[in-house]
């Protein structure tokens, strides 16, 4: 089996499937897009992920596209090393908690990084540029029209916040519910892949003390970042931070 992802190093999503393959220790072919650049946007790359996003998985040539999708495709078809609940009622559990975290923190989580990392591309670019750019993305051209070169508003930055903060809350009470340390209990799930790219992006903008007094998640934290997966998928560069001189100067003085 041959398997190339195309992924970018600071896509929260592809950083799902990344921390998959290595959990599973199963080797795959990173095809690494610059998404600033539209690499994602290229009639190419369009014929295999319409949405004009990444990732996406080609499987010995079959396309699976849509991270959440993608990660429980492994889990079927790489079932040695499993992250899905054998029983039935658990498995759904575990699936409506991944459509929670697409919903909620997930998309939250757009506007900080937007606003505080890509922002000063875009204000490089004239306003005709801009548009020409925002209007090409099939999946996110009403996202970047409402952000536009002037960048989300200070009501829709904290909006996004509280929806960060309700996120939290949520896994410290499926946390409790299941006795953790996991989301679902003593075992780690697609829930918790699904959830983490979101915290490590935060942590990265220095907005982790947004979860510091539910000690649940902090262990939480603390315990997905110790796994031999996690290296590994946030090799250098992976990090907004890494990426961002601006970003780095901000983390430090935070
Ligand atoms: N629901 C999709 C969302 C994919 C997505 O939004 N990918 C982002 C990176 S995390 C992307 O490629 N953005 C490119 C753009 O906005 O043009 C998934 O989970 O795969």
């Amino acid at each position: 089996m041959a398997f190339k992802l195309y992924s970018a190093p600071q896509s929260t999503c592809s950083q799902r499937v990344r921390f998959v393959f290595n959990a599973k220790q199963v080797p795959f072919d990173e095809v690494k897009l610059n998404l600033l650049e539209g690499d994602q946007l290229k009639p190419d790359y369009l014929k295999l992920n319409p949405n004009g996003v990444v990732p996406t998985l080609d499987h010995d040539g079959q396309i699976v596209i849509d991270s959440n999708v993608i990660t429980e495709y492994l889990d079927e078809v790489l079932p040695d090393t499993s992250f899905t609940p054998e029983d039935p009622v658990a498995r759904a559990h575990m699936r409506s908690l991944m459509h929670f975290m697409d919903e909620m923190p997930a998309a939250a989580v757009r506007v900080p990084t937007f606003n505080l990392a890509f922002l000063p591309s875009f204000q490089k670019l004239s306003r005709e540029e801009f548009e020409a750019m925002a209007e090409s993305k099939p999946l996110r051209r009403e996202f970047m029209k409402t952000m536009g070169q002037g960048g989300f508003s200070r009501h829709e930055m904290d909006a996004a916040l509280k929806r960060l903060r309700r996120s939290y809350e949520r896994m410290d009470a499926e946390i409790e519910k299941s006795g953790g340390p996991w989301l679902l209990g003593k075992e780690l799930t697609l829930a918790d892949v699904s959830v983490m790219p979101a915290l490590v992006r935060m942590h990265d903008l220095g907005m982790a003390h947004q979860w510091a007094d539910l000690p649940r998640v902090v262990t939480w934290f603390d315990s997905i970042r110790a796994q031999p997966a996690f290296k590994p998928t946030y090799y250098h560069g992976s990090l907004l931070s890494e990426r961002f001189p601006h970003l780095r100067e901000k983390v430090l003085s935070a």
